[in-house]
């Protein structure tokens, strides 16, 4: 079974203005695509074929002649699980058992965005931005390229897309305005509470 794009959760206007239809018609349409696209062609007729996607990860991960699977197949999961990370109506404070880790583990909301805009910020070229859980503790994380918390021993709750791809349709240069308009607008923190929970 090859691996297909996963739908949008959402209708593609509905993250605008923050997000405009324009970016979700290239970021999913093309890039994400693209990588499937790739990933199916890199594996047709191995064994990883039959794998999940997951296990395609862990497989690939490390091996120096499977860069170019795990590069796919990593970024096949990163941005399905960034479509999840985002909601129309989202950002703003959390509710609910993510919002008490937050201030057990950061200290307070605005201690963890102001970390979480740094790590964004700071993540030199492409990249990603993380909140995740490692042995049982809250911590943002930033990861180059296709790089991801699966294979470090640590469970995604959320994730932010800093590829310029991700926003320069819309904010062009200006990537800490994405990233404030991520955490005030956008982010989905019933998806990371589900993730929080599975987790535990
Ligand atoms: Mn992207």
């Amino acid at each position: 079974m090859a691996f297909e794009l996963p739908p949008l959760p959402y209708a593609r206007d509905a993250l605008a203005p923050h997000i405009s239809a324009n970016t979700l018609d290239f970021h999913h349409g093309k890039h994400h695509q693209a990588y499937v696209t790739n990933l199916n062609k890199l594996i047709e007729g191995s064994p990883l074929a039959s794998k999940s996607l997951e296990d395609v990860i862990r497989e690939a991960a490390g091996a120096p002649d499977k860069a170019g699977i795990f590069n796919n197949a990593a970024q096949v999961w990163n941005h399905t699980f960034y479509w999840n990370s985002m909601a129309p109506n989202g950002g703003g404070a959390p509710k609910g058992a993510i919002a008490d880790k937050i201030n057990e583990d950061f200290g307070s909301f605005d201690k963890f965005a102001e970390e979480f805009k740094t790590a964004g910020s700071t993540q030199f070229g492409s990249g990603w931005a993380w909140l995740v859980l490692d042995g049982g503790k809250l911590k943002v994380t930033k990861t180059p390229n296709a790089e991801l918390p699966l294979t470090k021993g640590q469970t995604a709750l959320l994730t932010m897309d800093v590829w310029e791809h991700a926003y320069y349709l819309d904010y062009q240069n200006r990537r800490p305005d994405y990233i404030g308009t991520f955490l005030g607008k956008l982010v989905n923190w019933d998806f990371a509470n589900k993730n929080l929970k599975a987790a535990r």
